[in-house]
């Protein structure tokens, strides 16, 4: 209910990998099972409440195989108490009926990305057919998905979307703005305000992210409108210009001390879980 988790209490969501870096160019990814595990524990004893996870195979390349999916959930939740999230977004070159696959591995929640967008040089393809099936099958499987708002109309989608078919598993909508992808919104506080003033009413939480250099210009606006926040390797991979980040919870760390500043406290798991509406 909305009394159980106090607005002072700030969510942070690391996301360690992502699927467009590779290990040769920046050999601190964690892309092993055991690096991922132990990236998650250092960033839970930070402050993160939930895990966004992308996963690579043996050759640390990005994979979506339905085996090692599953068996990074059953690792992340034997090793941490955190919200896992698997990306249903994968990498640009996976095929969509593989996203789809995703959720046979059981997680908590799930990305749902509201578009499609220019990615870089590269198309993350997500047709409206598609975005509706993987919705309705996460109310099957009663997997919380967290929309990926990359765009304005990403979130005139999002009001689509639970206009025809209703509101996810738990209840809740919880939302996070990745902004600054080239070829989607900028990373700024303009876009931001005119991102949060646009979200349809069920909304009941949402977070931001800003790629590379705008990680902290879209944080603090974040902070300053009352949203959340999430952090990661995914997202950028220099603390400041030069210096390289060595380890997610570095980033996790400015990301709770931010918030301190804000006079929010990071959320606990468990609160995380009632904010989200995540199986119990
Ligand atoms: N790797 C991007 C193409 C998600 O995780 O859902 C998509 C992405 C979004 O990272
Ligand atoms: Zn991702």
């Amino acid at each position: 209910n909305d009394t159980a988790v106090p607005p002072e209490a700030l969510l942070v969501t690391v996301a360690p990998t992502g699927a467009e870096t590779t290990k040769a160019d920046c050999p601190q990814l964690p892309t092993t099972l055991d690096e991922l595990v132990t990236a998650a524990q250092e960033c839970e004893a930070a402050g993160a409440a939930m895990v966004h996870v992308h996963i690579r195979d043996d050759e640390h390349r990005p994979s979506l195989d339905g085996r090692r999916l599953a068996e990074t959930v059953a690792a992340l939740r034997e090793g941490t108490d955190l919200v896992v999230q698997l990306s249903t977004g994968g990498s640009v070159h996976d095929p969509l009926e593989q996203r789809l696959k995703v959720l046979d591995a059981a997680p908590d929640s799930c990305s749902l990305t509201m578009g499609t967008t220019n990615f870089g040089d590269d198309v993350f393809s997500n047709p409206w057919p598609f975005v509706a099936e993987l919705y309705q099958l996460s109310q099957e499987r009663e997997v919380v998905p967290e929309f990926e708002l990359f765009d304005l109309g990403h979130v005139a989608a999002l009001r689509r979307l639970l206009d025809r078919h209703g509101l996810p598993y738990g209840g809740r909508v919880h939302c996070d703005f990745v902004m600054g992808v080239p070829g989607g919104m900028p990373g700024t506080t303009d876009a931001l305000v005119a991102g949060v003033a646009a979200l349809p009413p069920e909304v009941t939480s949402w977070s931001a992210t800003g790629i590379g250099r705008t990680t902290l210009p879209v944080g603090l606006a974040a902070l300053s409108k009352g949203g959340h926040l999430r952090v990661g390797m995914e997202d950028v991979l220099t603390l400041s210009r030069g210096v390289p980040v060595e380890r997610n919870a570095q980033l996790v760390e400015r990301a709770v001390a931010m918030g301190e500043l804000a006079q929010r406290r990071p959320m606990t798991t468990a609160e995380a879980r009632t904010l989200l509406g995540v199986r119990p």
